[in-house]
C-alpha cells in the first residue's frame, strides 16, 4: 500500500514519462551506454537485485574493438558524491582524450570489476585475462550473478550511485590494442604495471542508472524542462551537484598527476 501511496503521489506531482520498475531499488535497472572516446561502441546493461541478494549484471554491448578484452567495472561510490560519466572536458591534458585517470573523478573508482570468474573487487580492474572478449564483429555479451558475499556493502541501497564504464579502444585502427596507439597506460604504471597499452585501458561506454534521475528530481524538470518554477529548482539542484563535483574532480587530477609523473 505505501508503493501505491507514492506513486500517486509521484503522478499528481509530474511525471507521464516515469515507467514502473524505476521506483523500486530491488527491481531491474536499464542502463544505456553512449561512446566515450568516439570509440563509435555503444550498448544496454541490465542489474538485477536476486532475492537472496545477489546482483544478476547483463551487459549487450556493440561497436566495440573485436576479439579484443574490454575491462568494465561499476564505477561510483557511496559517500553521498554524486558521480557521473565524464564530459569531454574532462580532458585535462588536452590530448583528445578522456584517459581512464582524468574520468575517474568523474565517474568514480572501481567499486566491481565486472570480471568472468573470480575476483570482483578493485584489484581485478585490469585483469584482461578474466574480462569478456568482443567477437570478431565488435559485440560483447556478458552476464553474471554476483552473490551477496562478494558486494561491497550498500551496493543494492545505491545502484543509483554507480554506472558502467567499458574500457579498449583502438585509436590507431590497426585491430589490437598497442603501445604505438596512445603510448602507455598511465593508470597500469601507477599501479606499477610495465608495458600496458594505454588503448586498453581508455573508456570506451559509460552508462548511467537510468533510476538515478528520477529518484533525485521527482518532478521530472530535466526531462520536461518547460522554464515553471518546479523546474527551476531542479535545475539548480543538478548546478549544486555538478559544482561539487567539478571541485572533487580538481584534486583527484592533481593526485593522479603527481602519481603518474613519480612513473616517468
Ligand atoms: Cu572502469
Amino acid at each position: 500500500m505505501k508503493l501505491n501511496k507514492l506513486w500517486a503521489l509521484g503522478a499528481a506531482v509530474a511525471l507521464p514519462l516515469l515507467v514502473p520498475g524505476t521506483a523500486s531499488a530491488q527491481e531491474s535497472v536499464q542502463i544505456q551506454l553512449d561512446a566515450l572516446n568516439n570509440s563509435g561502441a555503444s550498448g544496454t546493461a541490465t542489474l538485477t537485485p536476486t532475492s537472496d541478494g545477489g546482483l544478476r549484471v547483463q551487459v549487450e554491448s556493440s561497436g566495440l574493438v573485436p576479439g579484443a578484452p574490454h575491462a568494465q567495472h561499476l564505477h561510483g561510490g557511496f559517500d553521498g558524491t554524486d558521480f557521473m560519466c565524464p564530459p569531454a572536458s574532462a580532458d585535462s591534458d588536452g590530448d583528445g582524450f578522456v584517459s581512464t585517470v582524468e574520468g575517474l573523478p568523474a565517474y568514480g573508482d572501481i567499486q566491481i570489476s565486472l570480471t568472468t570468474e573470480g575476483d570482483t573487487t578493485a584489484a581485478s580492474g585490469l585483469a584482461l585475462d578474466r574480462f569478456p572478449v568482443a567477437d570478431d564483429s565488435g559485440n560483447l555479451t556478458y552476464e553474471r550473478t554476483i552473490p551477496a558475499g562478494m558486494l561491497p556493502d550498500g551496493t543494492l541501497e545505491q545502484l543509483a550511485n554507480l554506472h558502467i564504464v567499458q574500457h579498449g579502444i583502438d585509436v590507431n585502427g590497426n585491430g589490437m590494442y598497442d603501445l604505438d596507439g596512445l603510448g602507455e597506460s598511465p593508470l597500469a604504471m601507477s599501479l606499477g604495471l610495465d608495458g600496458v597499452p594505454a588503448e586498453g585501458t581508455f573508456p570506451a561506454t559509460c552508462g548511467m542508472v537510468a533510476g538515478a534521475a528520477a529518484a533525485t528530481m521527482p518532478d521530472g524538470g530535466v526531462e520536461t524542462g518547460d522554464g515553471s518554477a518546479a523546474d527551476d529548482g531542479a535545475g539548480a539542484a543538478a548546478l549544486a551537484v555538478v559544482g561539487g563535483a567539478a571541485l572533487l574532480g580538481a584534486g583527484g587530477v592533481a593526485v593522479w598527476r603527481r602519481r603518474a609523473g613519480q612513473e616517468r
